[in-house]
């Protein structure tokens, strides 16, 4: 499918040839709307599509007036994710202002608007859901930062961005969408020698066997295909990125779910099989760092 739009910022040349499942994904994004999302967002205008890392504040839980409780279980969520966003993006090496660096999979946009904050870099997000891709590059508006900070509706795989361009790159909990070989092409492609990549990514544990219960209701959930721990140094090791840090996040991510599970106004109903599947020991929550090579 080639589709023209017109008429936005986001709008670029075209779009490359999607599969069938690229499109089934696309329309995901088009139309997700959860307030888990949303609302966390709108708190300071900084909106994720990632799970949250750290020790929570559960005094939440015990405040009296239901309507502050709401909300403050919602910022408690939103600390979390914005504590998971710092924490890659303090992994992206040493950034000048003049650097560029690629944001794939970018959701509403959150990941880049860190970035440039920390470093005052150039960034360039691309998500495959044009509805997020011109959020995004709205949200870069009201911010002024668009002068750096763009968003792109286009394929990670192909992006058409420019050859050794790239700083620093990342995949915040968006390559369970893409074939790990074909994403970390693109990403040596665009990076330049000793260019850093970090990836967050659930994954789903080799030692367990096989892809949980659990695992494949997340999929199911979220339409993706979560990968195994190994393929992701498999796949680097063939496509130049050296692994510099790995980091078992899978600890730090479980008082996320406990604390969402118990949000009635947010919950969506993937809580407890996320909890589930940390605990049984079928899914981790990853952070990779490796150098392009
Ligand atoms: N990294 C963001 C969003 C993660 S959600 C964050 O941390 O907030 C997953 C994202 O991957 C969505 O924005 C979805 O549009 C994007 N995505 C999935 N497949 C893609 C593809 N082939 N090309 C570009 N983006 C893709
Ligand atoms: C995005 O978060 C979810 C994904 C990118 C897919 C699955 C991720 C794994 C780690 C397996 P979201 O913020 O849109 O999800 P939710 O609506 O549940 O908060
Ligand atoms: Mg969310």
């Amino acid at each position: 499918m080639t589709t023209t739009r017109t008429g936005t910022a986001t709008a670029t040349a075209s779009i490359p040839t999607q599969s069938t499942y690229q499109n089934r994904v696309a329309d995901y994004w088009n139309a997700e709307e959860n307030p888990v999302n949303l609302e966390l967002g709108r708190i300071d205008d900084m909106y994720h599509h990632h799970y949250g890392v750290g020790a929570a504040d559960r005094s939440v839980l015990d405040e009296k007036n239901p309507d502050r409780r709401d909300e403050r279980i919602t910022a408690e969520l939103h600390r979390l994710e914005q504590a998971q966003a710092e924490l890659l993006a303090s992994h992206l090496g040493d950034l000048k202002p003049t650097d560029r660096v690629f944001d794939a999979g970018c959701g509403r946009g959150g990941g880049s608007v860190v970035a440039n904050a920390r470093y005052g870099c150039h960034a360039d997000g691309v998500t495959i859901s044009a509805k997020q891709a011109d959020f995004a590059n709205s949200q870069a508006r009201g911010r002024g930062i668009d002068d750096k900070v763009r968003y792109h509706h286009r394929n990670m795989l192909d992006t058409g961005f420019t050859s050794g361009a790239y700083a620093a790159s990342w995949n915040n909990e968006s390559t369970m969408y893409v074939e790990l070989d074909l994403l970390f092409a693109e990403h040596a492609r665009l990076l330049r020698r000793g260019g850093r990549y970090a990836v967050i990514t659930g994954c789903y544990n080799d030692t367990y066997g096989q892809a949980s219960r659990e695992v494949s209701l997340i999929n199911a959930h979220y339409i993706c295909d979560i990968h195994p721990r190994s393929e992701y140094f498999r796949a680097m090791s063939r496509n130049r990125l050296v692994p510099v840090h790995v980091e078992d996040l899978t600890e730090a991510a479980l008082p996320y779910w406990e604390l969402r599970q118990e949000a009635a106004h947010l919950v969506t109903g993937i809580e407890e099989t996320f909890v589930t599947a940390y605990r049984n020991g079928s899914f981790q929550y990853l952070l990779i760092v490796a150098d392009r090579v």
